[in-house]
């Protein structure tokens, strides 16, 4: 999945079927905001742009096949393992920010 343009966008509980996949907002200004549910199973590589982007990594999926990449700007990860049996914390994280 790509996306771009100047304007924030939320994408709300994107569960990637496939095994491995990418998103990729890297032209993007505005900020990208995402929750992926589909990476405790499947991988997925999420490139932010300019913007301050938030990945959260929910349903205990962040392992050593996924990664975020926040490009410019102030970027977050959340990573949640509240509902893993077997929590990971294994994933690749680039231009991540500490928050203040
Ligand atoms: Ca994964
Ligand atoms: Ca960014």
């Amino acid at each position: 999945m790509t996306v771009a343009g100047d304007q924030d966008l939320t994408l709300g509980a994107q569960g990637f079927a496939a095994a491995t996949n990418t998103l990729d907002a890297s032209k993007m200004t505005g900020a990208l905001n995402v929750t992926l549910t589909g990476t405790a199973v499947n991988d997925v590589a999420v490139t932010g742009g300019a913007g301050d982007d938030t990945a959260t990594f929910s349903v205990g999926g962040f392992d050593a096949g996924d990664s975020f990449d926040g490009g410019d700007g102030i970027d977050t990860v959340g990573i949640d393992n509240a509902t893993a049996t077997t929590p990971v914390l294994g994933g690749t994280l680039k231009n991540v920010e500490p928050s203040a």
